[in-house]
């Protein structure tokens, strides 16, 4: 294949120059090449073919064993002036960052085939969709992107039909994965990717965070929309109504399991259909509403704790035509991690390829993945592929609070909406590195994957209100509530779905609230729990909220926005301060 995009042809041109590939394959996005990638990883002793009659067409990869998570503080957003990156990004001046990369990535594909990798984020035929070729010296890329992506030949007709389009434009080499010689340089300005030293997820399938994040969130401030690190998730009613929802979870808040959650026996008359399960593009309507595509084709989804009790509709998706990344394997080459089966079967080997034994570490990689297409998943969306995306009733943002925070609130206006959103704070999980138990702010849940200027990022946002009067009500939940003995007070799982209900009641104009300064709360019966052997006390916890904590914590929101200085956009430091005022009345 060729093409016949002179833009694409230059920058290919100007790559191979600097890399000096022995061979250059383009990627058609057939089964043939998919598993002509499967067979030369296989015969690089890096990937594993998976038992053929229990998981056909599975294959276990072994990234390098310092290269198993994305590096943030290798992780560059290069714009010309310093403050458009703002202090949510480490930033390095485009001339230094192309620089210092260049002269790793000179010579660097010397003897290897370098892949040409044509791309559709969103489906191809959405006015929403935005395309991308990454360029890599990586079979696992390759075939991982063929997964989470729509690529190949379509995508490469795309992008010759429309020669004077914008693409995104992502180099990666493996390099030598030393970590001093890893970077992950973002060049908004220049809509361009420049990844090398990891060979691993986040860091080198360019099309996820990289692009439909960071460079697809500065690309949707230039032209209108929002990417944002959010699940697309359909709830059906009884009636046979579904309403759409999207939501911005930190990590270790269950946001898989929302995406794709298993109404309780309590509400069988419920669906849950999955649209996305990590990013959404939303754009305005014509009708005012705004409208969310899933950039992505498949799940690069944690595989520790994925089970039949926790998510069975993960489990199903992963059965066949999977990749599993840094995953341990039974005697019978069958994947396994953490949390699959209570216990460790026998002829275990670890993620390592080492024979498993407890005092190395867990079986599996905390960080290992599946990767699977997402129109695997049994709960899979009929709108999945649909061009204008799913009209979006609610926004949710949560986090995971052991106190102060409610249940569920409603934001009293979009304003406040964004301030919930802007304010997102989770403590910290045994899934992070670091203290365990820690609150820490991450807005939107976009923290590491914000392209911009957080206070640029909100002030967009609010914007949205004088463009729409139909815009999405936006909802802030925490499942994690705990009382005094430290016991979760909320069951959470498929009972999450008892919240999303009153969420769609309010949305229908129907669920019973009450107005506070801090927004509006269920009453305690406004949540359905017939079944769920919950004390009054505790709902009554879960659905209030103490004036004088609330005003400690406002204080704190207070100076975390004031870090963004000038870009922080004055209508969300008012909001704080409306908050406050009404909270010491309250007190
Ligand atoms: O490795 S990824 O960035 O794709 C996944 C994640 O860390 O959230
Ligand atoms: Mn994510």
């Amino acid at each position: 294949m060729t093409t016949r995009n002179q833009k694409l042809q230059a920058w290919l041109d100007e790559v191979a120059h600097l890399t000096q590939p022995a061979r250059v394959h383009w990627c058609d996005g057939s089964q043939a090449e998919y598993d002509r990638f499967v067979a030369e990883m296989i015969a690089a002793g890096s990937a594993f073919p998976l038992n053929p009659a229990r998981h056909p067409g599975c294959l276990l990869y072994r990234s390098h064993p310092t290269d198993v998570a994305r590096v943030e503080h290798l992780t560059f957003i290069c714009t010309r002036n310093r403050h458009d990156a703002g202090p949510n990004n480490y930033w390095m001046h485009p001339a230094e960052a192309h620089r210092r990369v260049d002269a790793l990535f000179a010579g660097s594909m010397q003897g290897r085939t370098m892949y040409v990798i044509p791309y559709v984020m969103g489906p191809i035929d959405s006015p929403y969709a935005r395309a991308g070729v990454e360029v890599t010296d990586s079979p696992y890329v390759a075939a991982s992107m063929r997964i989470m992506t729509r690529m190949g030949r379509p995508a490469l007709e795309l992008l010759d039909s429309a020669p004077d389009a914008d693409f995104v434009r992502g180099l990666h080499c493996t390099g030598d994965l030393s970590p001093e010689r890893r970077f992950i340089m973002h060049f908004p300005e220049e809509l361009t990717i420049k990844s090398i030293g990891s060979g691993y997820g986040g860091n080198a399938l360019l099309g996820k965070k990289c692009h439909a994040l960071r460079l697809g969130s500065w690309q949707g401030r230039q032209e209108g929309w929002l990417a944002e690190h959010m699940l697309i998730a359909g709830i059906e009613t009884p009636e046979g109504e579904i309403h759409y929802i999207a939501a911005a979870f930190p990590s270790a808040c269950g946001k898989t399991n929302l995406a794709m959650l298993v109404p309780p026996e309590a509400l069988k008359g419920y669906r849950i259909w999955t649209v996305g399960d990590d990013i959404a593009w939303m754009h305005l309507g014509r009708d005012g509403r705004l409208y969310a595509i899933n950039p992505e084709a498949g799940m690069f989804g944690v595989a520790p704790g994925t089970a039949a009790h926790t998510n069975p509709n993960a489990l199903a998706a992963v059965q066949h035509d999977a990749i599993f990344t840094n995953v341990a394997v039974t005697g019978d080459m069958q994947p396994w991690w953490e949390g699959l089966t209570e216990t460790a079967p026998p002829d275990l080997t670890d993620w390592q390829g080492r024979p498993y034994d407890p005092a190395n570490g867990p079986a599996a990689q905390a960080n290992s993945r599946f990767t699977a297409p997402v129109t695997q998943l049994p709960c899979v969306s009929d709108q999945v592929d649909n061009p204008r995306g799913v009209p979006i009733s609610a926004i949710l943002f949560g986090g995971r609070r052991a106190s102060l925070t409610p249940l569920v609130l409603e934001a009293l206006s979009w304003t406040h909406g964004v301030f919930l959103g802007a304010t997102v704070a989770s403590e910290t999980t045994a899934a992070t590195i670091g203290q365990v138990g820690v609150v820490k702010r991450d807005p939107m849940a976009m923290r590491p994957f914000c392209g911009y200027n957080f206070g640029d990022y909100f002030g967009h946002w609010l914007g949205f209100a004088g463009r729409s009067d139909r815009l999405p009500k936006v909802f802030h939940v925490n499942w994690f509530r705990k009382d005094d003995q430290g016991r979760f007070l909320w069951p959470g799982f498929g009972d999450n779905l008892r919240v999303l209900r009153w969420v769609l009641e309010r949305c229908t104009g129907r669920g019973v609230a009450v107005r506070t300064p801090i927004g509006y709360l269920p009453t305690p019966d406004a949540i359905d729990t017939a079944g769920l052997h919950l004390s009054p006390e505790a709902m009554r916890v879960l659905t209030s909220y103490d004036p004088a904590l609330w005003l400690t914590e406002m204080d704190d929101a207070r100076d975390y926005l004031r870090n963004y200085g000038d870009r922080m956009p004055e209508a969300l430091l008012a909001e704080v301060e409306r908050i406050r005022s009404e909270l010491r009345s309250a007190a």
